[in-house]
């Protein structure tokens, strides 16, 4: 194939495993130690928000222990080395892309370090708590001071962010590749078939073959920090 003009690449979980954090779905993941029903929905957080807040501040706290590995580390060399359209899409809440150096980043499903207000619906950095402390206070929005932030990241049943942005960029793409994702949550999932459907090529590179594997063009098995660096270089 000749040198992409436009691409997207959609992330997951699989990208930052060999950074030490937790997928969702492998044997051990995130989901299995709480069932996604209770901690990423709406309905959880209204059921029980002390046990959801504790279960993003506990994310939010070990990003400080976790570094980009080299497939975060290759994504960055190619978004400052491209000079085409580039969107790198991830469905990932940790700020890894970011700190490897990437830019052209877009958060779909919001993001660890980021505090929503339920009450002025004003997005803040954040990079504390979020739960009750002793006193049973929890902090103050930055903005309007009222005690009713939330985890800003996208539960099932809420709308994704910026996805007309992200629908502008696919239909402009001529290359999709997604890394580390088992394509099991929509709509995220589908931007695959949109894409082939506008006459892109469709990578995938992932630990093992996925729910969506079979609407990609060409798919590789194995871990992101060997595929990827091979990829971009
Ligand atoms: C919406 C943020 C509508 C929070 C997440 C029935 C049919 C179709 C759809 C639905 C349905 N019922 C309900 C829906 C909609 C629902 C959905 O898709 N449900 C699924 C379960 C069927 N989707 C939604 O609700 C979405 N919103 O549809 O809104 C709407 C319309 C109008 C108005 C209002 C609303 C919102 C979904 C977002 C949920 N939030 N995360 C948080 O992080 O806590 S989802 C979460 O799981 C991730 O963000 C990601 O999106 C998703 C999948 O996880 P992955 O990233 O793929 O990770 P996973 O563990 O699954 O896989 C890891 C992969 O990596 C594996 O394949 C593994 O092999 C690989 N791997 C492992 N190690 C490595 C590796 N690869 C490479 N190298 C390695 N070393």
């Amino acid at each position: 194939m000749e040198k992409p003009r436009s691409i997207v690449i959609l992330t997951g979980a699989g990208i930052s495993a060999e950074s030490g954090i937790d997928t969702f779905r492998d044997a051990g993941g995130l989901w299995e130690q709480h069932r996604v029903e209770d901690v990423a929905t709406p309905e959880g957080f209204a059921r029980d928000p002390e046990l959801v807040l504790g279960f993003y501040d506990m994310r939010r706290a070990a990003l400080a222990n976790v570094r980009p590995n080299a497939a975060h580390e290759a994504l960055a060399r190619l978004d400052a080395e491209f000079s085409g359209e580039l969107l790198i899409v991830t469905q990932n809440v940790d700020d890894l892309h970011e700190r490897a150096g990437a830019r052209r980043v877009l958060h779909m499903h919001g993001e660890l370090k980021s505090a929503l207000c339920s009450s002025c619906e004003m997005r803040s950095p954040w990079d504390a708590p979020m739960s009750a402390d002793e006193a049973g206070a929890r902090p103050p929005c930055p903005v309007c001071q009222a005690p009713s932030l939330r985890p800003d990241v996208v539960w099932f049943g809420e709308m994704p962010y910026q996805m007309e942005r992200i629908y502008r960029a696919i239909r402009k793409a001529d290359l999709f590749v997604s890394i580390g994702t088992s394509g099991a949550v929509y709509p995220a999932a589908g931007f695959v078939r949109d894409a082939r459907d506008l006459g892109a090529r469709a990578l995938e590179l992932n630990l093992e073959r996925s729910e969506g594997s079979h609407w990609f063009h060409e798919s590789r098995q194995g871990r992101a920090g060997e595929l990827v660096p091979e990829w971009v270089e």
